[in-house]
């Protein structure tokens, strides 16, 4: 059986897509690059530093790391101004209920989000209270797809990974929970996240008991 459910946190329980697209759009508008929302899709479950890099991609354009640290640092900044606007009006439709209702079949909480802004998004989106655990993504050491942040929720909630579920909205993340050696949810595109053994389209369809159907990984 399962004992804990792993989220992630932008596109599955928060809508914070907006708000990081609007920070890197001031950053391209700088560097003369073109970049819309159909680009943005890319940056979904990629973090900060591989962002950029992909907006320098579009570009055509290098930069040396501490140019890339200083616009990477600006673009946080803009983030984090944007974050004060952030509230449970932006809790993604479902996510909350799902919450509760994982938490009242007893499963443990945990949030493995790419996004070293986890801490405040939840707390904006008045959600801390919600989980058990918020994984830091400045303390691991590789970035999904590889399943650094979803083993540091195992290991926090004292776990075993094939007693796991998370949820994903991107494909790297996906990735990152099969290398995890869990059961895999996608809210989202099923073409996109075709590697997960359950698909939603998104947070508010998903149906928890058939997800803990589901045999463990
Ligand atoms: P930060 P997730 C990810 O969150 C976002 O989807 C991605 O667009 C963002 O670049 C990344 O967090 C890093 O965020 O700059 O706040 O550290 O989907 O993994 O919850
Ligand atoms: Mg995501």
């Amino acid at each position: 059986t399962f004992r804990a459910a792993l989220f992630d946190l932008d596109g599955v329980l928060v809508d914070s897509a907006r708000l990081h697209f609007v920070a890197w759009k001031r950053i391209a508008d700088e560097l003369g690059i073109p970049f819309d929302a159909d680009d943005n899709e890319a940056l979904k479950g990629v973090d900060r530093m591989g962002s950029l890099e992909h907006i320098l991609r579009l570009g055509g354009r290098t930069l040396d790391l501490s140019a890339k640290e200083h616009l990477a640092a600006r673009k946080n900044g803009f983030y984090l101004d944007a974050l004060t606007t952030m509230s449970d009006a932006d809790v993604l439709p479902g996510a909350a209920a799902l919450l509760a209702q994982a938490r009242d079949r007893g499963l443990l909480l945990g949030v493995a989000s790419a996004s070293r802004n986890a801490m405040v998004v939840l707390e904006r989106a008045g959600l801390s209270n919600a989980v058990d655990f918020v994984a830091d993504a400045a303390k691991v050491a590789h970035s999904k797809p590889a399943p650094d942040i979803f083993l540091a929720c195992v290991t926090a909630l004292g776990v075993a990974s094939d007693e796991c579920v998370g949820f994903e909205d991107a494909a790297a993340g996906v990735d990152a929970i099969k290398a995890a050696n869990m059961v895999a949810i996608g809210i989202g595109d099923s073409q996109v996240l075709a590697k997960a053994d359950l698909i939603f389209a998104a947070t508010a369809e998903v149906d928890l008991d058939r997800v803990l159907r589901l045999s463990p990984a």
